[in-house]
């Protein structure tokens, strides 16, 4: 199977990228991935001031998934320009490189994305809309208030020729209308989902187990979630989604595109296992040649027309209506 896939401008190898936030800028697992052999990588999120972070600890396990509360931790803009992109530039010629961008305000975007738009090293941007540690003066994320999406969207577009991806949130309830205003506003791509916000707490004392209380969820837990948005989306737009969630075997990366995503990202798979990418790269090849499958676009889905019923199920049952009291 072909695992090319014709995107944005550009080539990717294959489908399959590291997610932003599981790979810092690159640098920091060269030796323990071979970045080359991947379609490609996000940056840790980059916002205008440096960030120290959250209080430790970040990040925790639970049964199916992870929580973390990283809290942006990060160099600033203009470290990012003069310190990480040279590296990227200097050692990645085949892998395509997304920034992240991260902000509190339209204002905080477009000054990131000003501030390294003049540099090498990376293809596009990838704009986090939807982070769940950094709560816009305590309101939702960009990602779940459409006017303040559009608003961003917009305002970065008219700075940028490069690629632009938006990443929404798993928790929005029509991922569908978001990923039109996304396009209406002017985004080249999305990327679905995001961790989704949660809670883990110590049974004994009641004390969260983050340093920052709450984070956001990741891992298998998330990935029914991820996959829903994407196929949601996908029946909202035209444009080229990359699905993210939960993803850490062939099979995982095989529903996200069966839904409709033209890439793959991997995230927290990669913390316990820095060969997961790869492998997933190799599965998808081994798995196109064992169904005589041409190439990945093939495999690309547009999901029924109406509905989730697997083809030839009965129609679904509707709801009972709810009896009173
Ligand atoms: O840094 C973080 O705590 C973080 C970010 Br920016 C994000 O977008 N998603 C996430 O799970 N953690």
């Amino acid at each position: 199977m072909r695992l090319e896939q014709s995107l944005f401008g550009t080539t990717f190898q294959n489908p399959v990228l590291l997610a932003a936030g599981t790979c810092g800028f690159g640098r920091e697992v060269q030796g323990v991935v071979d970045l080359e052999s991947l379609g490609g990588l996000v940056t840790k999120s980059v916002t205008l001031e440096p960030r120290q972070g959250n209080p430790a600890p970040r990040v925790a396990e639970f049964g199916p998934g992870m929580i973390n509360s990283i809290g942006l931790a990060n160099p600033g803009a203009e470290r990012a320009a003069g310190e990480k992109l040279p590296w990227l530039g200097a050692n990645l010629g085949r892998a395509r490189v997304f920034v992240s961008v991260a902000g509190h305000t339209a204002e905080e975007y477009v000054s990131v994305v000003e501030t390294l738009e003049p540099e090498d090293g990376f293809l596009g941007f990838e704009l986090n809309l939807s982070c769940p540690n950094d709560a816009r003066l305590q309101g939702l994320p960009f990602a779940l208030e459409r006017e303040a999406l559009s608003r961003v969207i917009r305002e970065v577009r008219a700075r940028t020729e490069r690629p632009l991806l938006a990443k929404l949130a798993p928790n929005d309830p029509d991922p569908g209308a978001t990923a039109r205003a996304a396009e209406e506003a002017g985004a080249d791509g999305l990327t679905l989902v995001n961790t989704l916000p949660g809670l883990v707490l110590e049974p004994e004392t009641g004390d969260p187990v983050l340093g920052a209380g709450s984070g956001g969820v990741s891992g298998p837990a998330l990935r029914p979630l991820g996959v829903w948005a994407v196929r949601r989306a996908r029946r909202g737009t035209s444009l080229p989604i990359v699905g993210a969630g939960g993803i850490s075997a062939t099979d995982d990366a095989l529903q996200y595109l069966r839904a409709g995503a033209s890439l793959v990202q991997v995230g927290t798979a990669s913390f316990a296992d820095p060969r997961a990418a790869a492998r997933i790269v190799a599965g998808l090849a081994a798995w196109g040649r064992r169904r005589g499958v041409d190439s990945v676009k093939a495999l690309i889905g547009e999901g029924p027309a109406a509905g989730e019923a697997r083809p030839g199920s009965p129609e679904p049952v509707p709801d009972p209506v709810p009896v009173a009291e």
